[in-house]
């Protein structure tokens, strides 16, 4: 004792006993490791995202991951995800790669503990991968996504280092002062305060880093050119009911559905289609190749095969662009070519039969513009394809940059290898908007209405089933043309007690749509479309 109080004072930092390399390191609880991993796998994430923000052509670490999750994903897996999720399932995905990662820096920590060389090579090894996964959007630029994930790495192994010392027990002065029973002795609190501190930092830090990343991709919009064939909408195109879907769904209303966590950022100047395959020559056409051919305008319903009967993913609208056959017939199709395959800027593609294309019935278009504006960005900028008939996933390619001509033997599309039809034409499907199913409505009069399509055959006839009644034939809308959907309306004189109505269309062809309801996979959705509501 008193040898020790006459000891000259010296700094703190010199007390603690030196350790030589092959020695244990001080015994850290694994919560504490645990909750170093953590947040040093966030800090390193939150730096990620704020370069992402900052730097064009540095990828976001999270969505890099997510994005090779979505393209790895097995067959069946995006119908549990969509029916557990709905159209929230892109952020359930980011949500579930950060817990993921933030679960493997968890682990890392309590690694760090024993082999702490290996667990920073594994840290590594993990930046690698999301550098890796982030290589493959076309808009990355590889020094600066490598340079990033050397910065990442250095971040999280500092802050792992750091925080693993501040939660390694102190020696001596922790030793001697006194510690209340219950109370968490200096170290460990420095690190909950040191720990939490950078955490809120690093949340603080992707918010921004995000901010940035969503600023970034502004609409990059321009002027939309004036077509040379205009679409007038038909006086009775729309019943003008509300509650029911209006004939021309507006850009902000209308549904989206791709596998594009960020939007592509396509710049229209350095934008380019090229047209290759089985051609009589190869062409690359610029924004303006384009608008020297001549510019129309149409109305066509696009549906997403992954509607379930009754749902949501449809939508009309006014699309202004090219003809498609203009364009192909500038490469000169060759006799062979069977399928023609579009791939999108982000390297997404779909498939569709070449005679679908050529068929002078239909006019499938690269459309430039939606409901008058320049095509939104989530819906394509600067082009996409839009075929009447065919569902989205085999057509419709957003942010069109190639076109090849093959055979249908030789290329599945994107859908296709995950258990989706190869050849998917647009079935035959009504659906009732009022009233909404469980709906509670007044005794009287009442209109029943909703929509129904056939693209692009056409709407022959659409009937209506109350409760056990006779089927009636609704009123149609006079319809835009046979590549849009119709609205139809019947009216029904409302007695009190519970009821079902039901809802079935037949098409030109004189086909009625079959009444049991299946799954959307692997060819659209059937069955007729049923709602149950009470009258009082
Ligand atoms: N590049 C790209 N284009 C795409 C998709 C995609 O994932 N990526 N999804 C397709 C699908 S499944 C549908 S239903 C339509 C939806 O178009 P919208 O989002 O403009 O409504 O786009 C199609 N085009
Ligand atoms: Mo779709």
């Amino acid at each position: 004792m008193s040898d020790r109080l006459s000891q000259p004072p010296v700094p703190v930092a010199a007390t603690a006993p030196a350790r030589s390399p092959d020695e244990d390191p001080p015994k850290v609880p694994g919560r504490a490791a645990a909750f170093a991993g953590i947040v040093a796998t966030g800090a390193a994430l939150a730096a990620g995202e704020l370069l992402a923000g900052v730097t064009p052509g540095i990828p976001s670490p999270i969505l890099s991951v997510g994005r090779l999750a979505i393209d790895l994903q097995p067959p069946g897996a995006k119908e549990i995800v969509v029916s557990i999720f709905g159209t929230s399932n892109k952020l359930a995905l980011e949500i579930v790669t950060l817990l993921v990662a933030l679960a493997i820096g968890a682990g890392l920590g309590l690694l760090a503990r024993i082999r702490s060389g290996l667990a920073v090579t594994m840290f590594g090894g993990f930046v690698v991968l999301g550098v890796v996964a982030g290589l493959r959007d076309p808009e990355t630029q590889p020094t600066l996504a490598a340079l990033a994930g050397l910065a990442e790495l250095a971040l999280g192994a500092t802050a792992l280092d750091r925080l693993l010392r501040l939660a390694a027990p102190a020696s001596t002065s922790a030793d001697t002062a006194p510690r209340l029973p219950g109370s968490l002795d200096w170290s460990r609190r420095t690190l909950l305060i040191r720990g939490g501190g950078l955490a809120i930092a690093s949340v603080a830090t992707s918010a921004v880093g995000r901010f940035l990343l969503a600023r970034q991709r502004m609409p990059a919009t321009g002027p939309l050119p004036e077509p040379d064939v205009t679409a007038e909408l038909p006086p009775g195109a729309d019943l003008g009911l509300d509650e029911l879907t209006s004939i021309v769904v507006s850009n902000d209303d209308f549904y989206r559905i791709d596998t594009a966590l960020l939007v592509p950022n396509v710049d229209r100047e350095a934008w380019r289609l090229r047209i290759h395959g089985l051609v009589d020559r190869e062409v690359t056409l610029s924004y303006a190749d384009l608008l020297a051919l001549p510019v129309i305008e149409q109305y066509v319903t696009l549906a997403c095969v992954s509607n379930r009967v009754g749902g949501g993913l449809i939508g009309n609208a006014r699309w202004t662009g090219v003809r498609l056959r203009d364009v192909l017939d500038l490469a000169g199709v060759r006799a062979g070519a069977t399928q023609l395959v579009g791939r999108s800027a982000d390297g997404w593609t779909a498939g569709m039969p070449v005679a679908w294309v050529m068929d002078p019935e239909r006019e499938p278009m690269i459309a430039l513009g939606m409901n008058g504006e320049p095509l939104p960005r989530e819906h394509g900028y600067p082009a996409r394809l839009i075929v009447p008939g065919l569902y989205g996933y085999v057509s419709a390619t957003k942010w069109v940059t190639d076109l090849e001509l093959t055979t249908m033997e030789a290329f599945d599309a994107y859908w296709v290898p995950l258990g989706w039809a190869k050849e998917a034409p647009i079935l035959t499907q009504s659906r009732i908007d009022r009233p909404q199913d469980n709906a509670q409505l007044p005794a009287g009069p009442y209109t029943f209405a909703g929509v129904a399509w056939a693209m692009d055959r056409g709407v022959a006839k659409v009937e209506v089933q109350v409760d056990d009644g006779a089927w009636r034939e609704a009123t149609l809308s006079v319809p835009i043309s046979e590549a849009t959907w119709i609205q139809w309306k019947i009216d029904w004189d409302a007695v009190a007690g519970n009821h079902r109505v039901r809802v079935r269309a037949t098409d030109t062809t004189g086909e009625t749509q079959t009444e049991v309801v299946s799954r959307p996979d692997p060819d659209g959705a059937r069955g007729w479309h049923t709602i149950t509501f009470s009258v009082r």
